[in-house]
Order: structure tokens, then C-alpha cells, then sequence
């Protein structure tokens, strides 16, 4: 073995400068390159997803911006600013929507290739958090939030031979602009706009839309978080919201968020309704949420449950979550006099 292995080895200074030579050749092709091809200077393109206010009950839930242009090759990072979760996820065309749970299916840990014949997702992204796409084949993919529905982007990847209508610093005030747009949107303060005797707006939100896409502003609050009623009274609270799910719960939160606790019950107006006989009782709505979108060639959606009704029959300072929300601040109490 060591014969007929020691041919291969030429001496240490002739192998040093032969690498020396072939680097020298690589460098200025690479130069050549360059000047005739100026871009295989591949960008790296910025943006961020979502926005919020400081006390974190307005959310944009939006990709910001939410349509770009770039040239094949290039990747794009998403940079996440809100305590509210999202994906950037790349479905294939047709491909059904899976839960967010069950990702797409498979997700990459900080960075994927995206060329239209595989999905691609990141996993739950919170605050800081970080995800690139590589796009190696021009195409125009649709982005979207796993999470939230209305939730969605246009990345359209050109041929490099083509020009990009717009430079990072357009997408930096875009996303600005877009931004400013969503969080201006009217929310708490127009919440009790419908005040009825004993109601609560649980949550509020608008759907707003751009050329590639829409997002919606949701306000994650209790309209009226420190309610007063008497022994007897029942309260209802209704989601105002078009895309966001939310949910009243009493007492510890349940390991199924998505159903009503059995002690909940239908009225016959379709509203969820509980009775509470003691502030240490629990009684969780399951989401109240508006009904999907419909689309033209899919069955309909059944209406949204977005009623719940709590009946009150002893005195007491009663305090009730949303268990989506809560870490956003989402919460309230009823105080029940007798
Ligand atoms: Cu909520």
C-alpha cells in the first residue's frame, strides 16, 4: 500500500504553487465574470413580518412588504417583530393548506429553496426570529402565514436578464408604509361602537389588501375588559373580528382550546352559552371565529360561531382569559353584584 500510494504525493512546494496557480485563474475568471454578468452579484433581499403596538394589543398580521421582485437566485430573509406567532410558508400550486401543526408537511429550522415543486415552511417564528428562502427558478409564489389565513405575500422571481422595478431602500419604506396603514386602522376605541346593554366585543379586526396580497389589523382586547352586571345577568361577547379566532375562558385553560367545555351549551340562535355559579367554576367557549372565506367550486362554509354567552347566578369578581391571546394581554373580568 505505502509504494503504490507515494507516487500520488508530488513534493509539498511544487503542490503549494500549483494551487497558487490554479486560485490566480479562478480569482480573475471570477473578475471576468463580474464585468459581463454583473447580476452574479446576487442580492440579499429584507423583510419583516408583522407589526405591533407597544402594549402589544394591535397586531398587523402581515408580511411587510408583502410583494417583491428579485432575480432568480437570489434569497430573500424574513425578520419577525411581533410576540404574536407566524409562518413563511411556500405551498405548492393546488396543494391543500395543512395545519399549521403539521407544518407543510416537514419544516426547515432557518432557511429553505423554494422552486415551486416542493413546499416549503418555517416552523412558528416569534420575536427575533430569522428565515431566508432561496429562489433558484423564476416563477411568482404565493406566500402565506400558516397561521392566519389572511395572511398573504407575492414574491414574483424574475430571469436575471430582466430589471427589478425596485431597490431594498422602496421595500424598507413600503414595509413602513404598510405598516402605518394596518396599526392606524381603527380598533378599541370603535369597539363599543354597537354597544348593547351587557355585551363585550371580544376582539376586533379589518382585512386590508395590496396588489399582492392582504393582511388584517386585529385587535387582540376585551372591548369592555372590567364589566359590571347583576346576580342573574348573562353577558355575551362576540368576535368582531373577520379572520381571527379567540376565546372566553374561565378558570384554567383546557388541553383542547378548539371545543366548547361540556358544560357549555347551544342557544337557538346558534350562540354558545355557559352558566357560572361560583368565580372559582371554569367554563371555556372553544374559538368563536368567523366563518372562512368562501371560494366559487368549494363546498360553503357553514356560518361562524361568534357568539358566547355566560349566565352569572351568584355575586363575585369572575376573571376570564382568551387562550390564544392572553400573552398578548387579552383579558377581563366581570364583576357580578348581587
Ligand atoms: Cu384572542
Amino acid at each position: 500500500m505505502e509504494t503504490s500510494d507515494s507516487h500520488l504525493f508530488s513534493p509539498r512546494s511544487t503542490r503549494t504553487s500549483q494551487l497558487f496557480g490554479i486560485l490566480e485563474k479562478l480569482h480573475l475568471l471570477f473578475f471576468a465574470a463580474l464585468v459581463l454578468f454583473p447580476q452574479l452579484l446576487l442580492a440579499q433581499w429584507n423583510a419583516t413580518i408583522g407589526a405591533q403596538s407597544d402594549d402589544l394589543g394591535r397586531q398587523a398580521l402581515a408580511f411587510l412588504p408583502n410583494e417583491i421582485w428579485i432575480h432568480a437566485g437570489e434569497s430573500i430573509t424574513w425578520t419577525m417583530a411581533t410576540n404574536e406567532a407566524h409562518t413563511v410558508t411556500f405551498l405548492t400550486s393546488g396543494q391543500i393548506r395543512p395545519p399549521f401543526t403539521v407544518e407543510c408537511p416537514g419544516f426547515s429550522a432557518s432557511s429553505a429553496t423554494f422552486d415551486g415543486s416542493t413546499c416549503a415552511t418555517s416552523g412558528l417564528l416569534f420575536q427575533g426570529d430569522k428565515f431566508t428562502v432561496v429562489f433558484p427558478v423564476a416563477g411568482n409564489f404565493k406566500l402565506v402565514c400558516l397561521v392566519h389565513s389572511d395572511m398573504t405575500g407575492t414574491i414574483h422571481v424574475l430571469d436575471p436578464s430582466q430589471s427589478l422595478p425596485h431597490d431594498q431602500a422602496f421595500y424598507d419604506h413600503e414595509a413602513q408604509r404598510e405598516r402605518a396603514d394596518l396599526l392606524r386602522v381603527e380598533g378599541a376605541e370603535v369597539m363599543n361602537h354597537h354597544h348593547l346593554e351587557n355585551s363585550v366585543a371580544a376582539g376586533h379586526g379589518e382585512i386590508v389588501a395590496t396588489g399582492g396580497g392582504s393582511g388584517s389589523l386585529s385587535v387582540m382586547r376585551f372591548s369592555d375588559p372590567g364589566i359590571t352586571v347583576h346576580t342573574g345577568d348573562t353577558v355575551e361577547w362576540t368576535n368582531d373580528d373577520p379572520t381571527t379566532s379567540h376565546t372566553v375562558t374561565f378558570g384554567p385553560e383546557p388541553q383542547d382550546l378548539v371545543d366548547p367545555s361540556s358544560n357549555v351549551v347551544v342557544d337557538a340562535d346558534g350562540a354558545r352559552h355557559g352558566v357560572l355559579n361560583s368565580p372559582s367554576d371554569a367554563v371555556h367557549s372553544g374559538f368563536i371565529q368567523p366563518a372562512p372565506q368562501d371560494r366559487t367550486g368549494l363546498a360553503q362554509a357553514p356560518s361562524g360561531v361568534t357568539r358566547f354567552r355566560v349566565t352569572f347566578s351568584k355575586p363575585g369578581i369572575y376573571s376570564y382569559v382568551c387562550s390564544l391571546h392572553d400573552v398578548l394581554g387579552m383579558k377581563g373580568s366581570v364583576v357580578v353584584l348581587p
